[in-house]
């Protein structure tokens, strides 16, 4: 084999490694497509305190207060999610792996609910 020849081959196997990357790339962007809520944690609230989501949604939990810490948990059989300690201005990310209603609740403001349904 020819320089020339092998050169021609090392070239010829490069879109391959592309198409591969295209293809990483892909599913990287199915993933993206799910949907992202944000909730605001303020005044002692949820808002919203009800939401509708699909399995791989994320939800996003921003912490609105100027002077409170918010502590956002789900005690399920079937999941269990604990933002532990959000200081103001804070975020926590949840992504729903489990379908089902599960409450989110707040480990320091105990009236603090939202409910979420998840298909
Ligand atoms: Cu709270």
């Amino acid at each position: 084999m020819s320089i020339y020849n092998l050169r021609c081959s090392l070239l010829r196997g490069t879109p391959i490694a592309l198409v591969a990357a295209l293809l990483a790339l892909g599913s990287a962007q199915a993933s993206l497509s799910s949907a992202i809520s944000i909730v605001l944690q303020k005044g002692r609230h949820y808002d919203p305190t009800d939401l509708f989501l699909r399995k791989g949604d994320t939800i996003t939990l921003v912490n609105g207060d100027d002077n409170s810490v918010h502590h956002a948990f789900i005690e399920a059989d079937r999941f269990a999610f604990d933002a532990g300690d959000q200081e103001p201005g804070k975020h926590a990310t949840l992504t729903l792996k489990e379908p089902g209603d599960f409450i989110i609740q707040c480990g320091i403001h105990p009236k603090m609910k939202l409910t979420i349904h998840v298909q």
